[in-house]
């Protein structure tokens, strides 16, 4: 039974449970064998924000916008008023800014860990200039993933290609201020296929403790190897207070990009409890951006959105029921069964009836989906873009 202290500790957790959303989740992108388009997709910064913007008026949770320099400030910084603009136009913030340094020709060998010094000068420019974004738009977190490693056995110094990091991150670590954060990810494969430079979180963590203290490790839920224990990871982050940020989605072979909590709900929720438990037994949230990393060429992209946030705010509010002082008894003791069915207990609450009376304190539809499909959204992004949309190739695979 879910007593009444429980669902407190839950209708608290989603009060503080944001989502932030990325720019490129409602653009057309695909897989690198085909582009499905969808006539509704965004085709500018501006339409991005949009349905950004359309996301959080159904949801109430998903109040910023993660946004990808080289796709959304083709100008650099001179785009930030404009972007700004019509974020607060659209009821959005801008939030986590992503440099691109793997996109462009030179980045063939790598970025920071390319061997030229000219092409990792080109890489650090970058960052640089999205600082100044940063500082423009005031968005706390800068967060970086790098394409950078070796595919083939001998042909690049994994010693060297570490130490340029080292030197390329401590100095774009310099150049942050006040509350400013910079985000480092991990990923074992794809692009580089057989030594990726930061491929798990001992090599993000390294990183970072080679920056400066601004700098925390991301966990992007697909970056990992197959049957990798990510709530471990999150728990020893957590002790070490080195987690910053997530991205969120899910997978079933690589890094899929699939909708949160479609293949194992369990461990998404498993991983909230990590953090739950964290918070009860500190007597505080930790500082994590709650990120979502989706690119979808299938499902209709902004409704998928609102799937992926419902899904992260049931298992948020189900981690948040599980009774910790009973929880940590059992595990203090031994009681192996008793321990795993307090967890287990909190996973099979049917927490759907808890979501909508949240939602309606708060003024928002019960349900997302339904009233964003009232709201004939799509219907009119389809009329508007459908043409530009028209034999569209996808920006990003
Ligand atoms: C790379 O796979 C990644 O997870 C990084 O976070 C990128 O910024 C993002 O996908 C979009 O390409
Ligand atoms: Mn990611």
């Amino acid at each position: 039974m879910t007593s009444s202290k429980q669902m407190e500790q839950a209708r608290a957790a989603l009060d503080n449970f944001a989502i932030e959303l990325p720019s490129w989740g409602f653009a057309n992108t695909g897989t690198r064998f085909g582009k499905f388009v969808q006539s509704s997709a965004a085709t500018t910064t501006e339409e991005k924000l949009a349905d950004a913007g359309a996301v959080h008026r159904c949801t109430g949770c998903c109040p910023s916008v993660a946004v990808h320099v080289l796709w959304d400030f083709p100008n650099g910084a001179a785009d930030v008023p404009a972007v700004m603009q019509a974020a607060a136009v659209h009821g959005v913030r801008i939030g986590a800014i992503n440099p691109n340094v793997f996109q462009d020709q030179c980045y063939k060998n790598g970025s920071f860990g390319n061997p030229d010094p000219e092409i990792r000068k080109i890489a650090l420019a970058h960052c640089l200039d999205s600082v100044e974004i940063q500082n423009a738009t005031g968005s706390r977190d800068l967060s970086l993933w790098f394409a950078d490693g070796i595919s083939y056995p001998g042909t690049g110094s994994i010693r060297a290609r570490k130490d340029w990091f080292v030197e390329g991150l401590r100095t774009l670590h310099g150049a942050l201020s006040g509350d400013q954060r910079m985000l480092v990810e991990y990923k074992p494969f794809e692009p580089a296929f057989y030594a990726t430079d930061i491929a798990d979180w001992g090599m993000s963590y390294i990183y970072c403790k080679h920056s400066g203290p601004r700098a925390k490790v991301l966990v992007d839920t697909g970056h990992h190897y197959q049957a990798q224990n990510i709530e471990q990871i999150v728990a020893w982050l957590l002790s070490e207070n080195m987690l910053a940020g997530f991205h969120f989605n899910d997978r079933r072979y690589a890094d899929d990009d699939l909708t949160l909590g479609c293949m194992d709900p369990y461990q998404v929720f498993r991983i909230f409890h990590e953090i739950c438990y964290f918070t009860w037994e500190t007597g505080h949230a930790p500082d994590i951006a709650y990120m979502v990393d989706q690119s979808h060429n299938l499902k209709n992209k902004i409704e998928e959105t609102i799937q992926t946030s419902n899904n992260a705010q049931e298992m948020f509010a189900k981690a948040a029921l599980v009774d910790h002082e009973k929880i940590a008894a059992h595990q203090m003791k031994g009681d192996l069964i008793d321990a795993e069915e307090t967890l287990r207990d909190a996973f099979f609450t049917d927490v759907r009836p808890l979501l909508r009376e949240w939602r309606r304190s708060k003024g928002l539809p019960e349900d997302p989906m339904a009233a964003f499909r009232e709201s004939g959204y799509l219907q009119k992004a389809e009329r508007d873009r459908a043409e530009k949309n028209r034999g569209a190739v996808a920006s990003y695979a």
